[in-house]
This record gives C-alpha cells, sequence and structure tokens, in this order.
C-alpha cells in the first residue's frame, strides 16, 4: 500500500513539470546547466534525486543548489552535495542523467523504481531523508527552488529545508557540518572563519607583524552572492579591510558580465569598478557563487592589463605555508614526538595548471598530480593524502587534511603544550590546525580562501607583487569554440589528448611543434555548450598564435566554418 502510495504521489507531480521537448542535459562537470526558463522539470527530477540519496544514505543531509556559477545570468542550473559535504558520487551521474532525460512522468516512475530497487533504497515511507536547499541570486532561482521543494516533496518521508540565498559553498559547508553533528548555521559559518583567521593572526611571527603591510583587499564580488556574504563576514574580521565592489546591489551590475573571477582570469583585464587608482593594490575577484577566487595587481602603465594572480599560484602559495610549518614540526628537537604525524602531502592540478607552476611546485620538493577538470575529480584525488592541496587555475580548490592528520596534530598539540608551550613547534601545529578549520574542506571557497591567503601574505610579510614574483607564467591563451555537438570529442590522459574525432590530436600536435615551449589541448566544456581551448608558449604571440590556430582546426573538424 505504501509504494502504490508513493507510485501515485510521485507521478502526479512529475506530471506537473513536463520536461523541455528536444533538451538533452548531462550532469556534466558540475551539475546540470542550461537557460533558467527550460530547468523546472530538471530541478523537479533533481529534488527527487537529492532525497533517493538521503534515503540511500540512512537519512543523511544531502544539498541541493541551485546555481550556474560563473554561466551567464540567464543560465541556471542545479548540483547535488553528498553527505560529506562534497559532490554527489560519480557513481550517479548515470541516474541523473537518465532522470532528467526520461520523457513521461510514468516512464520517470518506472525508473526511479527500478533504480531504487538495484540500490536497495527504502523506499516508501519507511525511513526519512532531508535536503538542504540552497540557491544563488539569479532572478531564476526562486521559481527553480519551488520545483526543487516538489521534487523532494515527491518521496515520503523527505524533508526539505530551505536555507535562502547562499555561496555554493556556504551550502557544501552546512551539509558536512550538520552530518558531523556540529553547528551548521549561516552565523556559525561566519563564526568559524572570522575565529580561525584571528587565530592565525595571533600566530604571526613578531618580525613580520610589525612590518609595513598594506591591511587593505579590494574585492570584486562578480555581481553576485559572493559580495553581499563577504559584507556580512567582514564585520567580524578587524585588522582586515576589505573593501567590496561590483555587489550586484541597486543596479551595479549585471552577474558575471565585465566582472568575476572567470572574467578576469580569461580575459587578464580589469573587471568594471577597478581602474588606475588602484594600480598596485591587492585584488580579488570572486565568481558568481563564490566558490572561485583569483587575485590580481593592476599595473600603472599598462590601462586594463593586470597581473593574474591565478589558482595555481594561490595553490602554491598554500603549500609553501603547509610545507613550511611541517618542515618546522618534523626539526631534529621535536622527532620524538613529531615522527610519529602522518604528513604526506601532495598536489593536486589540472591541464589547465600554468606550466611554470608545476615547475616550481616540483622544484620545492612536492608530488604533483593531474586529473580531468572538475573539482569532483581533484577533491578524490586530494583526499588521498594527509594533506592534500588542489587548485584548478581558473581558481577553484581548497586544502584536505585527513582524519588521522588531525588527530596526530591534536595530541601533538595537547603534548607540546606541556612540553614546551609557546615554541615554535606548537605554533606551528597550531597554524595548521587553525587553517585546517578556516579553509572550507568540503569544497573549494572563495571566501575561506581568500582569509587563508590574507593570514599567509601576512604571516610572511609579503606584497602582492612579491606573491606574484613568486615564479613567472607561461605566456598562455584559451579561447572557446562553437561546435555542432562538443560530445564527439572524447579525450584521454587527464584531457591532454583527443581520442575522437580521429586526425584531431595530430593537427594539435603539428601546430604546437611550430612553437617553442609550445602546449596545447583540446575538451568539450561540462558547463558550457563550446569546446575549450588552451595554449601555452613562450611568448604571448606565441601563446595567442597556436590557440587561435587549433581553435580554426576544431572548427574546421566539428564547427559551423565561422572561423575560416
Ligand atoms: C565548474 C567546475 C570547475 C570547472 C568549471 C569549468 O566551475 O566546478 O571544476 O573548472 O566548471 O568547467 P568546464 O571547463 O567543463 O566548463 P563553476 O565555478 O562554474 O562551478
Amino acid at each position: 500500500a505504501e509504494k502504490q502510495h508513493q507510485r501515485e504521489i510521485l507521478l502526479r507531480s512529475a506530471s506537473a513539470f513536463p520536461p523541455p521537448p528536444g533538451v538533452k542535459l548531462s550532469y556534466g562537470t558540475a551539475g546540470f546547466r542550461a537557460e533558467g526558463s527550460i530547468l523546472a522539470s530538471t530541478v523537479f527530477r533533481t529534488g527527487v534525486l537529492a532525497a533517493l540519496r538521503s534515503l540511500k544514505m540512512g537519512g543523511a543531509t544531502v544539498g541541493l543548489m541551485i546555481t550556474a556559477s560563473h554561466n551567464p545570468v540567464r543560465d541556471n542550473g542545479v548540483k547535488v552535495a553528498d553527505p560529506s559535504g562534497g559532490m554527489m558520487t560519480q557513481r550517479w551521474e548515470p541516474f541523473a542523467d537518465a532522470i532528467a532525460n526520461v520523457p513521461t512522468a510514468q516512464d520517470l516512475v518506472q525508473l526511479v523504481f527500478d533504480f531504487v530497487k538495484e540500490e536497495e533504497i527504502p523506499f516508501g515511507g519507511v525511513c526519512s531523508a532531508e535536503v538542504l536547499l540552497g540557491r544563488d541570486t539569479r532572478p531564476s532561482g526562486e521559481s527553480l527552488l519551488e520545483a526543487a521543494k516538489q521534487g523532494i516533496a515527491a518521496v515520503v518521508g523527505a524533508v526539505a529545508i530551505d536555507m535562502g540565498v547562499l555561496t555554493t559553498p556556504q551550502l557544501h559547508w552546512m551539509v558536512r557540518c550538520r552530518n558531523k553533528r556540529r553547528k551548521a548555521s549561516e552565523s556559525d559559518y561566519y563564526t568559524q572563519l572570522s575565529s580561525s583567521f584571528k587565530q592565525l593572526m595571533d600566530l604571526i611571527p613578531k618580525e613580520t607583524a610589525i612590518s609595513l603591510f598594506d591591511t587593505t583587499v579590494l574585492v570584486d564580488g562578480a555581481n553576485g552572492v559572493g559580495g553581499e556574504k563577504l559584507i556580512e563576514l567582514k564585520k567580524m574580521l578587524p585588522g582586515l579591510e576589505i573593501h567590496v565592489r561590483n555587489t550586484g546591489k541597486d543596479g551595479e551590475g549585471i552577474l558575471n558580465e565585465g566582472v568575476g573571477a572567470d572574467f578576469v582570469q580569461k580575459e587578464k583585464i580589469t573587471p568594471h569598478s577597478f581602474d588606475l587608482d588602484d594600480a598596485g593594490r591587492r585584488c580579488a575577484s570572486l565568481d558568481g557563487d563564490a566558490d572561485r577566487l583569483v587575485y590580481f595587481c593592476i599595473s600603472s602603465a599598462c590601462g586594463r592589463k593586470i597581473d593574474l594572480i591565478d589558482g595555481d599560484k594561490i595553490l602554491s602559495l598554500f603549500a609553501l605555508f603547509i610545507k613550511e610549518q611541517l618542515t618546522i614540526l618534523k626539526k631534529e628537537e621535536s622527532k620524538g614526538m613529531t615522527d610519529k604525524l602522518p604528513s604526506r602531502l601532495g598536489i593536486v592540478q589540472t591541464a589547465y595548471a600554468n606550466g611554470a607552476s608545476t615547475d616550481y611546485l616540483r622544484q620545492l620538493g612536492l608530488e604533483v598530480v593531474f586529473t580531468p577538470t572538475g573539482v569532483k575529480y581533484l577533491h578524490e584525488k586530494a583526499s588521498e593524502y594527509d594533506i592534500g592541496i588542489y587548485f584548478e587555475a581558473n581558481g577553484h580548490g581548497t586544502i584536505l587534511f585527513s582524519e588521522q592528520f588531525i588527530w596526530g596534530l591534536e595530541s601533538l598539540n595537547i603534548q607540546l603544550a606541556s612540553n614546551s608551550p609557546g615554541s615554535d613547534y606548537q605554533k606551528a601545529a597550531l597554524r595548521l590546525l587553525s587553517a585546517s578549520q578556516l579553509i572550507n574542506q568540503a569544497v573549494g571557497d572563495a571566501l575561506s580562501g581568500l582569509l587563508l591567503v590574507e593570514a599567509i601574505l601576512r604571516h610572511i610579510g609579503w606584497s602582492i607583487e612579491d606573491w606574484s614574483k613568486l615564479y613567472q607564467d607561461l605566456p598562455s591563451r584559451q579561447l572557446k569554440v562553437k561546435v555542432v555537438d562538443r560530445s564527439v570529442v572524447v579525450t584521454s590522459n587527464a584531457e591532454t589528448q583527443v581520442v575522437r574525432p580521429p586526425g584531431l590530436q595530430e593537427v594539435i600536435d603539428a601546430e604546437t611543434a611550430k612553437h617553442s615551449h609550445g602546449r596545447c589541448f583540446v575538451r568539450p566544456s561540462g558547463t558550457e555548450d563550446v569546446v575549450r581551448v588552451y595554449a601555452e608558449a613562450s611568448t604571448q604571440e606565441a601563446a595567442d598564435a597556436l590557440a587561435q590556430s587549433v581553435a580554426r582546426e576544431v572548427d574546421r573538424f566539428l564547427g559551423f566554418g565561422s572561423l575560416h
């Protein structure tokens, strides 16, 4: 009887959300994305999926976020966060694709019942489920949220909790904390970030604490949710002056249009509201849902041109800091206490990482590994280490600390507090503990990343120029090509080689060979309807020429012939 009741509810609700005809969606790099106007059915169905995921995980809290992050304002999207706070398991992606594309409500019910049986999900009201909902500031978000709620309500026993307008990383953080039975409200998030930031500031060596450090950072909020949240957070951060621009309030501008981390990183020019008066200042840019962060500095003589400090350089800064603390802990004198601390440090990058950054990290003696694009892949790889630092060049990344490492560090801290309180070792241990509380370990988070960068720069006493000079990026260029069907491009080897269509890789190799230090790859985007082209070479002209010639080849193989 319960099953019949469940079947009827699901059928009735699903009938109210027919899928748009002729549209095929894929879960992609970071959930479903398309024009907001066609997504109601997809979001409804993702609501059903999220509730099933919670049931499968014994009623643990799952997250559902409505955002299209860096995409234009007309787009929207939806993705699911697993109980760990990370991305939904990839094992469920085929089901996500299937449920989004199944044509009728009857087919949907059948698909769900088959899946529930296969996955042995307690279905039909025998167990409860909980889904936290969040959305960014996109105008289509409100009605899509309603669709998500109805999808969740169509699963008997499932409860939706609307957390309101949030950054994507805030929602992931809340899911993670709730499942760890920790405080998980938005104000708890601000409290955790601000108190761990203050702890790090208190641990700054005296020599650098008194230096003439510029305490101001100018932040481009991408006209999205990150700006308003940062304004909340900054009230709790004495000693750091954060000036937020492009908050999206009062008609200040359009989400992600000429602003934001994606724009700054791809175009390498100033976002709106930044000009030559800001030359030499420390500037940062968030993306539309504040899961990406890049820094930049306006050089006085060059118009809108900037010195970009991308995800690779943020990663390098984090790696330097962590390595320094581990080196202090592993010094001869403290060996008896620290040699049991598991501390394998791993760095995870993608093919977009600037070659100079990988060289730099390897010169530091660090282990660097590569995965395909997409936080879900980097995160998974980074979690194999005691400390895993991952970043995409576009500014998406974080640091993961294993539970064993944190336990080890906590017990070490207790020992040090009684044996050598206030020693360098104890401070190093405390810095690592504070960093682990400051950085959002659920997912890359521009707000927590910004605070960690600010604390580390202050710790080392570096200006933005010092940081920028850590190594010199190889000139690079990224382009997008509109193609008829991007799914025909298949890549291998962490996306550095094209396997299909046949012949394309040979052409890329031939073009690349024409340039000194040339490197080039193409891959289908998982968030936009384009094929992306990345090229690197020893001069900017050569990187531009390589990217353009390969873009023309992509167009010749797969496109509309518009680049010829
Ligand atoms: C998402 C993913 C990132 C990825 C980016 C671009 O970012 O979370 O991992 O780098 O899309 O992906 P693609 O090149 O496949 O379009 P965001 O900030 O848009 O959520």
